[in-house]
């Protein structure tokens, strides 16, 4: 009969029943095992019982459903603690006194992995995922990880596990010495009673991770933390965790086990308590939560087998492969031969870039290649299921492609646009089957970039969305449900955030203080440089298409086009904001440029003033935020959430600060709305506060208030 150890606990999250000497302790806490405080409780529970049992002779911990355990639960973090902590209860299993063997199936991460370490045996089967990824969550492995690890793997192995996060598999596990078994099933109870079996037959001993001997070398051992450290010094900039986790391996080197663990804690505590990890686990629950847009509830995604793409060109092309790597089979429409031949060499090119760096095979490509058809004609898309077009951004264009889709593509075929930002809704409304039309705004490259805005027209059937979200599953991207306007969210808020940089510049500041105040900030990269690398005509035409409807009051900083007047696009051009070296991707400042600048300042009338780095992050992040808020208001963005996910995905927000709508909520609505007004002083139609944030401060709530609501 199965037995629930923990009284209060109020469900059985952690069961245990006798199978022959071993006690088997089953963890059931779906989705993922997560170590909440009643499996805490369990655990405890069933060590001590196993302890009092005489006809116990070894125990065995093992995972209900599709894993071992999935680490502490991270919804727990940030409230107050309850009893018993994870570092308790795992040296409550590493003390018993009757062999604990962990059975490891699926995940066995973070805490999880910890309490395996604490158990005196390991095995796993096939499929299965270890891994210390507290550190993508701003932490630490809290529960003895930094110090069991290294002593059991050794301090470089260790180092390398936990600095990066990363999951190793059983077999490199095995190979690491991170188990001592591996399953030849994936018949994990099967194969952990017989391990358990086999081991008290042997009669092998209590066996105590503390006790182990991989750190007997100290000075290879410090050799590697030292190297470790001065690596992560240079490429975890501005992060909290991976230093301290450097401190807590370091320490358990040079201390004893237990002044070790105390070491751990305190480090643990002090990221807890970082913004850094209420930002990152903040983005771990909201890339989650994008993926249940309201449609894929309600209705079933259509069958995906085949997808055609009509354009060849650099976002295409990058489409096709993205969809070539998924396994799908891609009929691709260009206009004529010589397009078809350049569309095909942009999509080699690409594979041939991965095999020259040796990261895929001849053989790879040439299967994937083998999925690919060109075609001048249409009708070679009479089979596709979904259909993408990617051609040149202009909407005569693009309802022409559609009109000849309307012809050829079979009943039901899904009819996507990749457009960035025309009237979707123009477009459906131009053929006979409106309900089946959708945007799929890919980034580029498109093969590499996560971010895909799913954007839903008025018009358009709920299981075309479903199986919008589908496809980027498929595609393994991340998808954002945005509405229908002009840059949907993310090139929407880019717009303005950008005008607020451009008036920064034309005030004072000079493009290279703002692109590097922006770094400091935490983006890879600053608005100058995006410009550069993107090419600066994309943007001028935008500007052009805008400029019969934009209000003739406002502010309009023209320095931008003085750079594209001359041919200055960028990188592309060897000279844009910046100034590029033949062949060399990273611009120097260029005095030209400020010439020009200190020009247009005076026919402004402008008196140009300094500007410190903070305001200028103030000034940028507040049109973020504004603007972000103006797109939840309007229902383009289903909640803030949405913002932040297409801002870490497709526009290098610093994944550290959760998204501009969790900093503002961090930084305080109160302090972002009163930046607005102070700067609305200067430029009031600019700096116009979005009805949605002053509604939040005047009720004192948050954006997080209303991530809940899809
Ligand atoms: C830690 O352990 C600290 C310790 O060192 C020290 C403590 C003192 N907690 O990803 P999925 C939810 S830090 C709470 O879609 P999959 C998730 O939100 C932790 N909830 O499934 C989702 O909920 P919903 C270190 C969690 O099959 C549902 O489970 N561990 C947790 O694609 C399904 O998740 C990690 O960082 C959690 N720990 O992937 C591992 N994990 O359905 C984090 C998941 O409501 N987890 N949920 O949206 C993962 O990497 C993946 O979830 C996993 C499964 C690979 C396990």
């Amino acid at each position: 009969m199965k037995t629930t150890f923990s009284a209060d606990a109020p469900a059985n999250v952690v069961t245990h029943e006798a199978r022959g000497k071993v006690l088997l302790v089953t963890i059931d806490h779906p989705p993922v095992n997560a170590l909440s405080a009643d499996v805490r409780r369990g655990l405890l529970a069933a060590v001590e019982a196993a302890e009092k049992d005489s006809a116990v002779e070894a125990v065995l911990l093992i995972g209900a459903g599709r894993n071992f355990i999935a680490g502490a639960d991270i919804r727990e973090f940030g409230k107050p603690p309850v009893p018993p902590m994870l570092p308790d209860v795992c040296h409550r299993i590493e003390a018993c006194t009757k062999p604990v063997i962990a059975a490891i199936h699926g995940a066995a991460l973070g805490g999880g992995l910890e309490v395996a370490l604490a158990a005196h045996y390991r095995i796993a089967v096939e499929g299965a995922k270890l891994g210390l990824p507290e550190v993508q969550l701003g932490l630490l492995p809290g529960a003895g990880g930094t110090q069991r690890t290294p002593r059991l793997i050794g301090a470089q192995a260790a180092l390398d596990l936990i600095l990066s996060g990363r999951h190793a598999s059983a077999k490199e596990a095995l190979a690491l010495g991170l188990i001592d078994r591996l399953g030849s099933s994936d018949d994990i109870l099967a194969e952990g009673l017989a391990y358990a079996h086999e081991l008290l037959a042997a009669q092998a001993p209590v066996r105590r991770t503390r006790e182990a001997a991989a750190l007997s070398d100290r000075a290879a051992s410090l050799a590697a933390v030292n190297a470790a450290r001065a690596e992560t010094e240079k490429k975890s900039r501005g992060l909290f965790s991976p230093l301290k986790i450097v401190d807590a391996v370091q320490a358990a080197i040079e201390q004893p086990f237990e002044e070790g663990i105390k070491l751990e804690r305190a480090l643990f505590l002090q990221c807890i308590d970082s913004p850094q990890r209420a930002g990152l686990v903040h983005a771990f629950f909201a890339e989650r939560e994008v993926l249940k847009a309201p449609e894929t509830r309600t209705a079933r995604p259509r069958a995906i087998e085949s997808i055609g793409v009509v354009g060849g060109g650099t976002m295409g092309a990058g489409i096709a492969v993205a969809a070539l790597d998924a396994g799908l089979p891609v009929t691709m429409i260009e206009r004529d031969d010589a397009s078809l031949a350049r569309g095909r060499a942009h999509i080699e090119k690409v594979y041939d870039g991965l095999i020259a760096k040796g990261r895929m095979s001849a053989d790879n490509k040439a299967a994937r290649m083998a999925r690919w058809t060109g075609s001048t004609s249409y009708d070679a898309l009479a089979q596709a299921d979904l259909v993408i077009e990617a051609v040149f951004e202009d909407i005569a264009v693009k309802q022409a492609v559609f009109a000849e889709l309307d012809r050829v593509c079979k009943a039901g075929a899904v009819l996507a646009t990749n457009t960035s930002y025309l009237d979707i809704d123009a477009i459906a409304a131009s053929i006979s089957r409106p309900a089946d039309v959708i945007g799929l705004h890919f980034f580029s490259p498109a093969n590499i970039m996560k971010l895909l805005e799913v954007v839903v027209p008025k018009q358009v059937s709920a299981d075309v969305v479903a199986t919008a979200f589908e496809l980027a599953k498929m595609l393994r991207k991340t998808p954002v449900r945005a509405g229908v306007c002009d840059g949907f969210i993310g090139n929407r808020i880019l717009a303005v955030y950008r005008s607020a940089a451009d008036a920064m510049m034309e005030d004072g500041a000079s493009p290279y203080q703002i692109d590097a105040a922006v770094r400091a900030f935490g983006f890879p990269m600053g608005p100058f440089q995006v410009v550069d690398l993107a090419g600066g005509d994309i943007g001028w035409a935008a500007r052009k298409r805008r400029a019969p409807t934009r209000d003739p009051r406002a502010r309009y900083v023209q320095i931008a086009d003085r750079l594209c007047e001359r041919g200055w696009f960028g990188q592309k051009t060897g000279r844009g904001f910046y100034l590029y070296e033949p062949g060399s991707r990273s611009g120097k400042p260029d005095p030209e440029v400020e010439a020009i600048i200190d020009a247009e300042r005076e026919r402004a009338g402008v008196k140009p003033r300094s500007f410190t780095d903070d305001e200028i992050i103030r000034r940028y992040m507040a049109a973020m935020v504004n603007e972000g808020a103006n797109v939840v208001h309007e229902g383009i963005a289903l909640r803030p959430l949405d913002v932040d996910v297409t801002f870490l995905y497709g526009y290098g927000f610093p994944r550290y600060r959760g998204g501009p709508m969790k900093f503002a909520d961090m930084v305080g609505l109160p302090t972002i709305l009163a930046d607005i007004r102070e700067f609305a002083e200067e430029d009031a139609l600019f700096w116009k506060p979005s009805p949605l944030l002053v509604e939040l401060v005047e009720r004192g709530a948050d954006f997080a208030s209303l991530n809940q609501t899809a």
